[in-house]
């Protein structure tokens, strides 16, 4: 048996007993300079950092991106150049559900990544869904406060749920991929994910692209029956944490195929529908997939505290050749996972090890709880100045360009376009993507979500909404619900 270390406290000194606090004799009081005791029981109570407000319940692991086409006419970023090979970390989450809840719970599921590139890091932060919700953030916070508890009974409540959803009819989309088969994923390696919003590539020439992200499992998609995810929720709440973590033990390696979609900068301008609305995809037969390489997860963290619950993904982490767009979801969200972050985890949480880049970090920033590393003495504290410190660098002024803004402020909703609509592409995911059985599972899912409704008038809505997405599937609801 290999000689075990012996035990020591966090500064380092040796502990005599594992078992016996300090006491004066057998039966005596214990004496306050019982350090050891008393830094082990004050550390257990400062074991948790603040659970993520959403997304709270999730696993990760380590990985790669290998680029293996050429999309260097859209992006000069160095992560997407030909060959390159990227460190990157993965973390898949459920949405609603607190640190403790089942992983099977029908959710969305988030797909946050993080690039360790030789520019900086680059955090893409999606999900499993290629739309959203609602596409503008200022009602995030009351979506999810519908999606959570009652304040009351601290209880989930299907009234406040549909409440929200048939009163914001552009969630119909998401709500209805949701309520479909994609809802319970059979694990994270069965499912695909998706930057979700519109993002601007800008090439070495300076010419700006729109861009959608899509990560296609190479594992196939499959999903989860309610009853088999409703029976998983009570006997393995952690059943996609085991199953990526004993898939990459058995060096099962689940990979990913990366494409793109490439929008030119000035069709956005024309394009039918809004091309930042959150709410809508691109049709592929408008903007074709192309490849760009290969996403694999190959090793498990070592310890999930250190390297997935203090991980903090954020859309803000831009690097060269990558930036944002109109897209009022993006834009809120940038101030908001760092806001986050810096709450959670604290400020200076980039310098621990699993959210620190790789390249050289030459900022301003000084100081803050926990600061690990830091500047030389030599280097100033302050710019502009004239000993040598960090300087910006116009050239990277071509990646905030951003786009033509006019107009004087209002509080109205995103710019309309002619085929700008609440139901049409949910309708179409439910008549054209869906097959029977599919429909089939969808009104069953839908039968009895709406079926929990107490509310009369709210449940009224809720059979508008899908009347509206689907008139067939709305009459066979009614149908249901009236039975
Ligand atoms: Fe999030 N979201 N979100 N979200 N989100 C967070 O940031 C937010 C949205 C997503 O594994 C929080 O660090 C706003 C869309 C993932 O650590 C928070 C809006 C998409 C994760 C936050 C959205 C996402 C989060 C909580 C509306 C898919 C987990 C903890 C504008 C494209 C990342 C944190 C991880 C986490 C804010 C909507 C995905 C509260 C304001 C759309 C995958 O800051």
């Amino acid at each position: 048996m290999t000689e075990s270390p012996t035990t020591t406290t966090n500064s380092g000194a040796p502990v005599s007993a594992d078992s016996h606090s300090l006491a004066i004799g057998r039966d005596g009081a214990i004496p306050l300079h019982d350090h050891y005791l008393v830094e082990k029981l004050a550390q257990f109570n400062r074991e948790r950092v603040p659970e993520r407000v959403v997304h709270a319940k999730g696993g990760g692991a380590f990985g790669t991106l290998t680029v293996t086409h050429d999309v260097s006419a859209y992006t000069k970023a160095a992560l997407f150049q030909p060959g390159v090979v990227t460190e990157a970390l993965a973390r898949f989450s459920t949405v609603a559900g607190e640190a403790g809840s089942p992983d099977t719970w029908r959710d969305p599921r988030g797909f946050a990544l993080k690039f360790y590139t030789t520019e900086g890091n680059y955090d893409l932060v999606g999900n499993n869904t290629p739309v959203f919700f609602i596409r503008d953030g200022i009602k995030f916070p009351d979506f999810i406060h519908s999606q959570k508890r009652l304040p009351g009974s601290h209880l989930r409540d299907n009234d406040m749920q549909w409440d929200f959803w048939s009163l914001s009819p552009e969630s119909a989309h998401q709500v209805t991929w949701l309520m479909g088969d994609r809802g319970i994923p059979a694990n994270w390696r069965h499912m695909d994910g998706f930057g979700s919003h519109t993002y601007q590539w800008i090439n070495a020439e300076g010419e700006r692209f729109w861009v959608k992200y899509h990560f296609r499992t190479n594992q196939g998609n499959a999903s989860l029956t309610a009853e088999e995810a409703e029976r998983l929720a009570g006997t393995d709440a952690d059943y996609m944490i085991r199953d990526l973590h004993d898939a990459i033990e058995r060096e099962e390696f689940p990979s990913w195929t990366v494409s793109v979609q490439v929008m030119g900068y000035e069709d956005a301008k024309t394009y039918r529908f809004n091309p930042f609305d959150l709410t809508k995809v691109w049709p592929k037969a408008d903007y074709p997939l192309i490849e760009v390489g290969q996403f694999e997860l190959n090793r498990n963290p070592e310890n999930y505290f250190a390297q997935i619950e203090q991980a903090t993904f954020a859309p803000s982490n831009f690097v060269p050749g990558i930036a944002a767009s109109p897209d009022r979801m993006l834009l809120a969200r940038i101030f908001s996972y760092a806001d986050a972050h810096r709450y959670r985890v604290g400020t200076n949480h980039a310098q621990l090890p699993v959210n620190a880049p790789k390249n050289e970090v030459h900022s301003y920033s000084q100081d803050g709880a926990a600061r690990y590393s830091f500047n030389s003495a030599s280097t100033p504290v302050y710019a502009p100045n004239s000993v040598g410190g960090p300087a910006g660098d116009s050239a990277y002024a071509a990646d905030e360009r951003g786009w033509e803004n006019d107009g004087e402020f209002a509080r109205t909703a995103a710019s309309l376009h002619a085929e700008d609509d609440d139901f049409g592409q949910a309708g179409t995911l439910v008549r054209e993507v869906m097959d029977d059985a599919q429909r089939a599972r969808l009104l069953a899912t839908i039968t009895g979500h709406v079926g929990a409704v107490q509310n009369t008038e709210i449940r009224a809505r809720a059979i508008a909404y899908w009347t509206n997405v689907d008139a067939t599937l709305g009459a066979a609801l009614a149908a249901n619900l009236a039975a």
